[in-house]
């Protein structure tokens, strides 16, 4: 018996940002279609995502709005959620990184560290802006990237080279709140962890992962323990965020980096807090080999969960679940740069749901997701995917079938004829074609699983083409009953396999075919068996079209609208 169970988590969003493609394509959506291929082919899952909520990008965010940083939160939380649900998102919970539970935990990890000595006192200099009254958060500093030269670069970490920086590394440092060079260094006490120390163990544990981590997580986390470890800070001199138990830091609190990954325990236990009886989070965090976890990011986020957070839970000598499977995304880019709220470049989901069905965005999305490169979003190559694939490759499959059914047969599957060698190989090629998409899709091999679908798809007008059943029904009507019957099996069989992809799509075709789409199942077993489900004189409605075209006018205005400049 399998008794593996999937534990999934999405990077947790900053509450502050407000989330777009960039977001969607790089840990949410990707999450979800595995999160759900999993439970259609019927394994336990657990899917855990929330918002990120401390750090000084909210306390600024709050202060900007005029509003208490806690109902800036709650505020912004509950748009997260809308937005997500909307994209049709299947967390099984969606929390908050600022919960009790999730202080509680910290604490604890924070206490077991120190206990072990994983935990030293510094004095450091820091950055403090004389025209902000504050010490400035790593990221609120920018300058130029003493490795790349990149001019954007923050103070935590370079977005171009990835480097992980101290604001003092950076050259012509001036602080991003007010833009004041006016910043001094001044001395104050934090907490260290002493990640030398847990640099063995993580080499070591590192080591086993090389063949289940995604090519770009694995060479940043080797790349980042060849150039050795460093004791990192993990107090930060704000009001927000966990207050550091421990004497002397009672004005301090725990850096956002810190208790965030934590967020992904914390979250779980708010999930089974709501129902005791039911659930426990430990069964899914502590001491639990029978647990898979996979997480999902894009690239800036990678050396937190290879390195700091493994790193922390290590340092506990507890056994607690480590990332199994880590796959980490490239960059989705608009007008050749990473999508970014504060230079005003892409298109954001609030936006995005208004302009076109989710699942055109779902499908577009995940078969350019930037796997193995970064790829840059066009308006005019969305809408020749969409028009292509969706409308002349699926949306034409479909209508075409369910109408030469209906004018020739009537509102049921057609009845009569036998399978000949056309319909053998039809198996053949589908079953051959579902086993290696289902291989891709285990493997979060997206791009690869989204073209073996859509081959799939092709195969259906082919085989429509070469059969002639519109020909055929003027002399041979058991023929034309048995080719019209095989093609409505195949609509049955790519609904299931594109439900993790496009759900909503998938429970119309469903639905065109009479059959409910609860508890969807996988395909499996024999191709013979799945093309001839759907018996003579089951009942079926008429066709519906499930795509519209986009014109190229409407490319026009969106590019327009939303400022696009380099296709
Ligand atoms: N909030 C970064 C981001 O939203 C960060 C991820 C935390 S994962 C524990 O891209
Ligand atoms: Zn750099």
């Amino acid at each position: 018996m399998n008794s593996t169970k999937y534990l999934i988590t999405s990077a947790l969003p900053y509450i502050n940002g407000e989330p777009h493609l960039g977001h969607m394509v790089g840990c949410l959506l990707p999450s979800d279609v595995y999160a759900r291929f999993l439970r259609q082919k019927g394994e336990e899952v657990l899917y855990i995502c929330g918002t990120d909520e401390h750090g000084t990008a909210s306390e600024v965010g709050a202060i900007q709005e005029g509003i208490d940083i806690k109902e800036y939160c709650k505020r912004y939380h509950e748009v997260h959620v809308k937005l997500y649900t909307a994209f049709n998102l299947s967390f099984d919970y969606f929390g908050r990184t600022s919960s009790h539970q999730n202080k509680e935990i910290t604490y604890h990890i924070f206490n077991q560290l120190d206990k072990n000595g994983y935990i030293e006192e510094r004095t450091i200099k820091q950055v403090y802006s004389i025209d902000d009254e504050m010490f400035l958060a790593d990221r609120y500093i920018t300058g130029t990237c003493p490795y790349c030269g990149y001019e954007k670069a923050r103070g935590d970490q370079c977005e171009n080279c990835t480097k992980v920086l101290d604001p003092t590394d950076l050259i012509n440092a001036k602080s991003s709140l007010s833009g004041s060079f006016n910043l001094e260094v001044r001395e104050t006490k934090h907490l260290f962890i002493k990640l030398p120390e847990l640099e063995e163990q993580l080499k070591k544990w590192l080591e086993t992962k090389e063949y289940t981590w995604s090519e770009v997580a694995y060479s940043i986390a080797k790349k980042w323990l060849k150039e050795g470890l460093q004791e990192r800070c993990i107090t930060r001199d704000l009001k927000w965020g966990f207050p550091v138990p421990k004497p002397g830091f009672e004005n301090k609190v725990f850096y956002v980096w810190f208790d965030a990954p934590i967020g992904y325990i914390g979250i779980t236990k708010q999930w089974s807090d709501a129902d005791p009886s039911l659930r426990n989070w430990k069964d899914w965090w502590l001491n639990a080999p029978d647990v898979k976890h996979i997480e999902f990011m894009g690239k800036d986020n990678v050396p937190y969960h290879t390195i700091t957070f493994p790193a922390q839970l290590l340092g506990t000598k507890e056994a607690w679940t480590q990332v199994d499977f880590l796959k980490g995304m490239n960059y989705l880019t608009f007008n050749g740069g990473k999508f970014s709220k504060s230079e005003h470049r892409g298109i954001f989901i609030s936006d995005a749901i208004l302009e076109f069905p989710i699942d055109y965005w779902r499908y577009w999305l995940m078969a350019n997701a930037p796997e193995s490169s970064d790829s840059s979003f066009t308006f005019s190559s969305f809408a020749n995917v969409i028009n292509k694939d969706l409308n002349d490759v699926l949306g034409n499959f479909i209508n075409r079938v369910m109408k030469m059914t209906l004018t020739n047969f009537g509102h049921v599957v057609p009845e009569g004829g036998d399978e000949t060698e056309e319909e053998r190989n039809l198996y053949t090629f589908i079953e051959d074609l579902t086993t290696t998409y289902t291989k891709y899709l285990s493997e979060l091999e997206f791009r690869k699983a989204l073209s073996t679908l859509r081959e799939m798809w092709v195969e259906g007008n082919n085989y429509i083409a070469r059969n002639e059943p519109w020909k055929v029904i003027k002399t041979d009507r058991d023929r034309a009953a048995c080719i019209l019957r095989t093609a409505l099996n195949l609509i049955r069989v790519y609904a299931v396999l594109t439900a993790p992809i496009m759900p909503q799509t998938a429970k119309k075709m469903l639905e065109l075919l009479q059959i409910s789409s609860d508890n969807l199942g996988w395909i499996t077993g024999s191709m013979k068996e799945n093309l001839t489900t759907l018996k003579a004189g089951h009942a079926i409605h008429s066709p519906e079209l499930l795509f519209s075209k986009i014109p190229p006018e409407k490319v026009e205005e969106l590019v327009v609208k939303y400022k696009e400049t380099e296709a």
